[in-house]
């Protein structure tokens, strides 16, 4: 094998590691029809996946929506307003309880988004009954809908779903009132990052990936796959590595890249993971060799080019990753805010990554 082919195949793993450990959020959203369900998901979500996504029954009321390629699946529940509610709620509860006794927790309903209507300010029975049986399974969010004037009834809410972990007004849609003022959407962040706080902490990367309302919330399951690198890059340099053996921590530091650019919810390639890597080190794609890797990755850190030759530091190895993750992640975070959230295009990351790693160059 040569080196640019063992580097090949570290990245073609590192992705299939990524895509794998980035599990799949199940989120059920539960409401009346016309309640705003699906421009809710539209808005919060990448792809429109309310309309472009494949359903599947799972009850008479409920459909399994997915798409490929998005770490997700919503569980939309309509037939609330039906006469026969009690028989709704019985079925999903079923298949509820049937899903959360499954050993696989990638089967189980992570989290309930309950939806109520400002509009109509009211809670009715069926919706406080649904939640009930939501909560003895899964975390459940309320979700007051199309808001625009609280007037005490996210207080309200509260007091009639006690077992809701949070009341959230959001408004999906931009709205221009008679006379032009513009009620600008509202509420999707704090969705997105309430949800996070109640679901388990290995499904905030499908979150972070699948959702595009809060770009802060993909930055933190960054930060968080930053410091899980940096401290085995650490543990890597723990007796201090000689400078031909630092390509240790090449498959950390691609492994980092390809499990920031998956929790980024940009569809990765082992292409466009080269070029990262290329671009970090100044190694052209076709000469990407272990070797000229981390003799590229130090000149990132302060005084890192005097190393070349050295020895590495668990300290050394530590910064350099953290210094090509952090750089990264402000790409992608820059890159996410320009584009509204929805995913920007491989070239314009590149770009981005490159001149901001060449800002960094401290050799
Ligand atoms: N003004 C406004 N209209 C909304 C909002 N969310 C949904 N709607 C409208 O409400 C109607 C029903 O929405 P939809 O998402 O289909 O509801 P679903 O039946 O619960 O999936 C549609 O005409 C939407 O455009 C919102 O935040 N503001
Ligand atoms: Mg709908």
């Amino acid at each position: 094998m040569t080196p640019s082919d063992h580097v090949a195949a570290i990245v073609t793993k590192a992705l299939e590691d990524a895509m794998r450990d980035r599990g799949r959020l199940n989120v059920l959203i539960a409401g009346r029809t016309g309640v705003g369900k699906s421009t809710l998901v539209n808005a919060v979500f990448q792809g429109r996946l309310a309309e472009t996504g494949q359903g599947r029954p799972v009850t008479t009321t409920t459909r399994e929506i997915t798409k490929d390629g998005l770490p997700l699946a919503i569980w939309d529940t309509r037939g609330l307003e039906l006469g026969a509610f009690q028989e709704t709620i019985d079925a999903l509860t079923q298949l509820i309880a049937g899903r959360a006794k499954e050993a696989d927790a990638r089967r189980h309903i992570h989290v309930a988004w309950l939806c109520l209507n400002e509009d109509s300010r009211r809670v009715q029975d069926v919706e406080i009954a649904l939640h009930h049986a939501l909560a003895a399974y899964m975390p459940v969010v309320g979700v007051i809908t199309k808001a625009r004037a609280d007037q005490g009834f996210r207080a309200e809410v509260q007091r009639l779903l006690p077992d809701a972990r949070n009341v959230v007004r959001v408004r999906a849609l931009e709205e221009v009132l008679d006379g032009g003022h513009v009620l600008s959407p509202m509420g999707l962040t704090d969705l997105v990052e309430l949800t996070a706080e109640v679901i388990p902490e290995g499904l905030h990367r499908a979150l972070a990936a699948a959702q595009k309302a809060s770009v802060g919330q993909k930055r933190r399951v960054a930060h968080g796959i930053v410091g899980v690198s940096a401290t085995a890059a650490a543990a890597a340099g723990a007796t201090p590595i000689p400078f031909s053996d630092a390509v240790l921590l090449v498959p950390i530091q691609i492994s980092m890249l390809a499990g920031i650019s998956s929790a980024f919810g940009l569809a990765q390639s082992a292409a466009f993971l080269s070029v990262l890597v290329a671009a970090a080190t100044g190694s052209t794609g076709t000469t990407l060799a272990g070797r000229a890797i981390v003799g590229g990755l130090l000149k990132l850190i302060p005084g890192g080019g005097t190393l070349v030759g050295g020895a590495i530091s668990g300290a050394t190895a530590a910064a350099l990753t953290t210094t090509l993750g952090e750089v990264y992640t402000a790409t992608l975070v820059a890159a996410f805010r320009e584009s509204q959230g929805e995913s920007p295009d491989a070239g314009t990351i590149e770009r981005e990554f490159r001149r901001r790693l060449v800002g960094r160059d401290a050799s």
